[in-house]
């Protein structure tokens, strides 16, 4: 009875099966399954491209464009603003992490304020079948602003996560990536600047 849902928020996202370097010159293609730049070239009304091709974004609410680490960036107010990376549902979002070995997943993000909050501050939520399977990112306000990665690929398993040990600063660029190695139970978790 399971309807299929897909949720996601972020600030600028890669999904790859391999760790992907982030630099706009020279991306690793290899396993990679998307990946929005939210550059304003990539951006046509609502629509935010996947320079991958299979899953084209939503805006949603009114995010500002702004200068970026690469490029541009898009500004969410903290409200009701996000982009929705699989706005038709269950697309190679879904066949990416259901069922994998392990997935990566990275941003860039910059955020001008962090609350107070162990599970919010979130960054990227993939939540499939309520959720069976899914990634998340989130800054956990309550203890030092550490950047949090948690997934699993299947419903048998259990929902596990790690966090980086260092701080996501507020009003700088961070680098946050994640590789859920769901095979062997482990999650690395890689923080820069
Ligand atoms: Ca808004
Ligand atoms: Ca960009």
């Amino acid at each position: 009875m399971f309807s299929k849902s897909l949720t996601c928020v972020l600030a600028m996202v890669v999904i790859a099966f391999i760790c992907a370097n982030l630099s706009e010159a020279r991306i690793v293609q290899n396993g990679l399954i998307s990946y929005w730049t939210f550059n304003e070239a990539d951006i046509v009304n609502k629509t935010v491209k996947d320079i991958m091709g299979k899953n084209d974004a939503t805006i949603i609410g009114d995010p500002k464009i702004v200068k970026g680490k690469f490029g541009d960036a898009l500004e969410f107010d903290g409200v009701d603003d996000y982009v929705n990376l699989d706005p038709k549902g269950g697309g190679a979002l879904n066949d990416a992490i259901n069922g994998s070995s392990a997935v990566t997943v990275e941003v860039w993000v910059n955020p001008n304020a962090i609350s107070d909050t162990e599970y919010y501050n979130n960054v990227l939520t993939i939540w499939m079948n309520q959720p069976a399977w899914g990634v998340s990112i989130n800054i956990e306000g309550v203890d030092g602003n550490k950047a949090r990665i948690g997934g699993r690929s299947q419903e048998t398993d259990t929902w596990q996560d790690a966090k980086g040990t260092s701080a996501i600063q507020k009003g700088e660029w961070s680098y946050i990536a994640g590789i859920l190695d769901f095979a062997n139970d482990k999650i690395y978790v890689y923080i820069s600047s």
